[in-house]
């Protein structure tokens, strides 16, 4: 059911989009300064690293992703990539703005950007770059600095999504076909009709994998004969954590839907913890063409009876759930891999690899039934930590990083790759240093990492908390719960997967105290107001 791309005109495009701005500067030869190279930035929505192959986890080793596979074996894995705060709409404020949460208004879902503040995408026009934004926008203010873009309506929808564009007159319009696959089109229809004497910034975010995941029909019975690994953590009782752990609500067990999350149709609404009713699925479902939806039904109609007529319980439930739910998260990933082969073999295919830098990401991580948990939120490194693998044309290839680096760095690295001067307000630094060096920290990088998640009161029941980490020990402060307020610190050497918090372990004083020390020091230079 995929629609074929419009084939637009250059001419076209420059007459339906505002008119661009005169170049700061002419752009320079390599000889002469930076290579302002064109930009390609994928950003996929929820996407764990466990679920790449290229990162080794054994959820992946059985849905391999080639092509993101590719990118990491021509480029660099980043293994220590964060977030600021874990959630969508903050991490692309900070995207678009180069800003912690606090500082550019974007603390939570919903409202909050300030849109007073200059974009990237603006500096980067005004310096002479031609600027798309397609896909999920997930702000509450029109995508600025743009002169192509196609948007998704909010969290946006898998089955014929609607898309506002720079020619829909502020009207989103159903477009038929899968999420996934629209976005690339749109994005390959901008690289088919921008000005080619111009270099480009192109982000290309992807609603999937996000919940409630629903796949592309033709993968819908992709991996349903494997049976996935249930991870170390999934029977956490949080008997080492504190009360955030027991409070929140994200477990595959209480929260995760049979009918919304896990598609059993045939099942009439029970109350839920979350609120989830029959009719969320349907409206989702609604949007497919009834050839798609026939193939939907045959797909899962026979698995759903089979399910219902088995009666399982206890232990052998939460282990259908937690099957069903990584099969489909991995069907959507199919897709968005696909995505990224399309993408790199436009770029192959039309002499564009030498000279465009080609970034993957996601908006934060996920949990993968890590600690019994679907979301993210958390400051514990299933959702603090974000894939990201970066192809720079003429870099390192195959290497594997363990420097230190934030989504706070995309803005700068971004103007420091179009030769623009980065505003001084923005504390992220360019990683083209790092990237440069093969991946290997240049000296005087960061050594700390700040975090701080707002959102509460929210469906997921995450007590607020921020924290400072290094590359062995987290301290995690959480705020405003019943309990009152208490920390949490992680020996992630000894202890990789958070089981157990040391914070009241005397052989840890020191540690902790120094780790104390630079979550102060953080809160004051970069003016914290709550914690
Ligand atoms: C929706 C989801 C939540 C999810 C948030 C934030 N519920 O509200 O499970 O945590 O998005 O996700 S749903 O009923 O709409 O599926 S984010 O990626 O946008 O931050
Ligand atoms: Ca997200």
């Amino acid at each position: 059911m995929r629609q074929k791309p419009l084939a637009l005109s250059g001419a076209l495009i420059l007459a339906s989009a505002p008119s661009l701005p005169a170049p700061a500067q002419a752009a320079p030869r390599e000889k002469d300064g930076p290579r302002r190279l064109n930009i390609i930035h994928i950003m996929t929505d929820d996407h764990s690293y466990q679920a790449i192959s290229a990162y080794g986890h054994p959820l992946s080793a059985q849905a391999p992703t080639p092509n993101m596979d590719r990118l990491a074996r021509e480029g660099i894995r980043f293994d220590k990539a964060y977030v600021e705060n874990s959630l969508s709409t903050p991490s692309r404020a900070c995207l678009m703005t180069g800003l912690y949460s606090h500082q550019n208004g974007q603390r939570t879902l919903g409202a909050g950007i300030d849109t007073t503040v200059t974009f990237v995408s603006e500096l980067l026009r005004q310096g002479g770059y031609q600027t798309a934004m397609i896909g999920k926008w997930h702000m509450q203010c029109e995508p600025k600095g743009f002169d192509f873009y196609y948007v998704l309506r909010g969290q946006g929808e898998y089955y014929t999504p609607t898309f506002k564009s720079h020619d829909s007159d502020g009207r989103y319009l159903p477009e038929e076909g899968y999420a996934t696959d629209l976005i690339t089109d749109h994005a390959i229809e901008f690289l088919e009709s921008r000005d080619p004497d111009k270099p480009f910034c192109l982000y290309v975010h992807h609603k999937a994998p996000h919940r409630n995941w629903l796949p592309d029909v033709k993968n819908l019975d992709l991996y349903e004969d494997i049976t996935f690994p249930l991870p170390a953590t999934f029977h956490d009782d949080y008997s080492g954590k504190g009360e955030a752990a027991r409070v929140q609500r994200m477990t595959i067990d209480q929260d995760m839907s049979m009918i919304y999350d896990l598609k059993i149709s045939e099942l009439e609404d029970e109350p839920t913890r979350s609120g989830h009713t029959k009719n969320m699925l349907e409206r989702g479902l609604a949007r497919m063409d009834s050839v798609s939806r026939a193939k939907w039904d045959a797909a899962y109609g026979p698995r759903n009876r089979a399910f219902l007529e088995s009666g399982l319980e206890g232990e052998e439930l939460l282990e259908w759930k937690f099957q069903r739910y990584i099969r489909d998260y991995l069907r959507c990933i199919r897709s968005v891999d696909d995505s990224v082969g399309e993408i790199l073999e436009y770029i192959d295919t039309h002499g564009l690899a030498d000279n465009t830098i080609v970034v993957y990401t996601s908006d934060q991580g996920f949990n993968m039934g890590e600690h019994g948990w679907f979301d993210k939120r958390f400051m514990y490194e299933e959702s603090f930590r974000t894939p990201l693998i970066i192809r720079y044309p003429g870099g390192k290839a195959g290497k594997v990083s363990n420097a230190f680096i934030q989504n706070l760095d995309f803005a700068p690295t971004y103007l420091d790759i179009a030769g623009v001067e980065a505003p001084e307000e923005m504390s992220g630094r360019s990683i083209l240093p790092v990237i440069r060096k093969g991946g290997k920290e240049p000296c005087k990088w960061r050594k700390y990492m700040y975090y701080h998640y707002y959102d509460l009161p929210s469906e997921h029941n995450v007590l607020k908390h921020d924290g400072v980490a290094d590359k062995r020990y987290k301290l995690i402060h959480f705020y405003g719960g019943a309990e009152g307020d208490y920390s949490e610190f992680y020996d992630l050497r000894k202890d990789p997967d958070e089981m157990t918090d040391l914070i009241s372990d005397k052989r840890y004083r020191r540690r902790i105290a120094r780790l104390q020390k630079r979550l102060d020091d953080f809160r004051v230079r970069l003016g914290v107001d709550e914690y």
